[in-house]
């Protein structure tokens, strides 16, 4: 706005607003790429979604949302147990499969998750599936070798479109994770989760306008229905309500 006329009638506080709303939804269009998975699936059979981001920033029931979501538009979806590090992801995985009626290809313990994505991929395609979700253990960038197993996994897997998850809590750090993940194997997208939990998801703003990495979907609560496509109007109506 500098440099820029004035007059007297005019109200400054809401010229600050407009100008900023459009240079915000400007940056968020821009990099607003909507994707439609039931399109993609019709060029690509099995459509292989990979998922991975640090521990605990909702990888595994943002892939029981998506896969409810594919499932209630009349996809057939299976899902890999690729993480066979954190105790118990394997059950939090089955569990969630068995309330959705969705197959599971679970993996061992200690075992070779890249094995575990390349046998639900295998099974997918022998069984006439539409759409592989393979989930990941969540690794911090200091952990060298879980950063090499996951570059392992997408050597093997040939995801169509990898996800990175980020926490909307998580601020500034997540922002710092969204540069590591570029770095160490790059994203298509991402999925920010906890939306719900008193955040305005502002990252979505840093993402587009640093990385230009587009939002793609958005957590809004713990349950099978909260996941949501993100639009560049949702989050503007959020900011400035
Ligand atoms: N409120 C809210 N909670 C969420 C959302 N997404 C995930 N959670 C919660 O966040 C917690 C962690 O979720 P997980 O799906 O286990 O996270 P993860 O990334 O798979 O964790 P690790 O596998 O241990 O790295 C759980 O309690 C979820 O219910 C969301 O959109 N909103
Ligand atoms: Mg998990």
């Amino acid at each position: 706005m500098i440099g820029k006329k004035i007059s007297r009638r005019e109200d400054i506080e809401e010229l600050v607003k407009d100008s900023l709303k459009k240079s915000i939804k400007e940056i968020l269009e821009k990099n607003n790429s909507y994707l439609d998975v039931m399109e993609r699936v019709k060029i690509k059979r099995p459509y292989v979604v990979m998922f991975f981001g640090v521990n605990g920033v909702g990888k595994t029931t943002t892939i029981a949302k998506f896969a409810y979501m594919l499932k209630k538009r009349g996809l057939k979806v299976i899902v890999a147990a690729a993480d066979t590090f954190r105790a118990a992801a394997q059950e939090q995985l089955a569990i969630h499969c068995e309330k959705l009626e969705i197959p599971l290809v679970r993996g061992k313990y200690g075992g070779d998750p890249a094995s575990v994505a390349f046998d639900a991929i295998q099974s997918a395609k022998s069984r006439g599936f539409d759409v592989v979700l393979i989930d990941t253990a969540g690794r911090m960038h200091t952990d060298k070798d879980l950063t090499e197993e996951l570059k392992r996994i997408v050597r093997i897997s040939k995801p169509d479109l990898k996800l990175l998850v980020l926490d909307s809590l998580a601020g500034n750090d997540a922002l710092e994770q969204a540069k590591y993940f570029e770095r160490v194997v790059d994203y298509d997208g991402v999925i920010l989760t906890k939306i719900d939990a008193d955040t305005k998801g502002g990252i979505a703003i840093s993402l587009a306008y640093e990385l230009k990495k587009p939002v793609l979907y958005i957590g809004i609560g713990q349950t099978y229905d909260d996941l949501i496509p993100f639009t560049p109007e949702w989050i503007m109506e959020r900011l400035f309500s």
